[in-house]
């Protein structure tokens, strides 16, 4: 079982946005566990305030380092107490993810790292963000979902809890949906259809019904190239560099065709003549 933690100020955002769906099963099943730590009832100050000014002036509070702290501190002594079977005693500090449009963007192959862990801490940021010290302290990964500003990490770590759990055995039914999805390979998924066969005169293209898997795999992975180089050639570039003998293949085939070709009609010439 993979165990998320999410330090937040809006604890019910996270637990509703997690708690329907697949996700929903998944921690209903025990596959993973999704916990979120209110930091707000770990500050000390007596009427609950967890934000104060900036120093050097600016827009905007902080949130301050002692809540967060105490609050990490108290998840870590959890975890490190959890000893859960083959982990006896060698529990080390979790990673923790503090979710920020000042980090490294969050790309499939980090999904694969974190879905790794026993347990995996996320922190999330609220107002101008948080105070530099209590970062330094306790963070090992910065990561940002994209090029925009949110008004807050819930949202990021709601998105990057998605995509990792996916990937632990047991949560998707299907296994090979896990592993042959757009991204594992670099390429985007194909067109899919399903019935009618008809809808607004668009018919589903005939390879499809044909019931010849070869071709039918062929087919969708001509429609994967097609469709990542168009909207995506960046992603394609990188595809097919690790894929040359893709091109080999399908180079020898179109030779092999052309002659095949050629000889049709050189035969239909001959008996022509003939
Ligand atoms: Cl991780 N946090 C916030 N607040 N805004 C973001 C982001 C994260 N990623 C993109 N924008």
């Amino acid at each position: 079982m993979m165990n998320f933690h999410v330090l937040t100020l809006f604890p019910e955002m996270i637990m509703q946005g997690v708690g329907t769906s697949i996700l929903g099963k998944a921690m209903e099943r025990e596959y993973i566990s999704i916990e979120a730590v209110n930091i707000r009832d770990y500050t000390t100050e007596k009427h609950g305030k967890v934000d104060d000014y900036t120093y050097g002036g600016g827009a905007g509070m902080l949130m301050q380092a002692q809540p967060v702290f105490d609050a990490y501190k108290a998840v870590e002594a959890k975890i490190l107490a959890a000893n859960n079977g083959a982990n006896a005693g060698v529990k080390k500090a979790p990673r923790v993810i503090y979710v920020t449009p000042q980090g490294q963007t969050f790309h499939q192959g980090m999904a694969r790292e974190f879905a790794k862990e026993d347990d995996l801490v996320f922190l999330c940021g609220h107002y101008e963000g948080i105070d530099e010290r209590v970062l330094e302290e306790i963070v090992t990964d910065y990561v940002s979902i994209g090029d925009y500003v949110l008004t807050g990490g819930e949202l990021p770590a709601m998105v990057m809890i998605d995509a990792i759990a996916r990937l632990v055995p047991g949560v998707l039914h299907n296994e090979e949906s896990a592993t042959t999805e757009s991204f594992d390979n670099y390429l985007l998924e194909y067109p899919q259809y399903s019935r009618p066969e008809v809808w607004k005169d668009k018919r589903v293209p005939e390879i499809l019904l044909s019931g010849n898997h070869a071709k039918i795999e062929e087919w969708r992975l001509e429609q994967s190239i097609e469709r990542t180089k168009k909207v995506r050639p960046d992603l394609y570039e990188k595809w097919a560099q690790e894929n040359e003998e893709y091109f080999i293949k399908k180079a020898k085939k179109e030779a092999r065709e052309r002659k095949k070709a050629k000889k049709k009609q050189l035969a239909e010439k001959n008996s022509c003549n003939s």
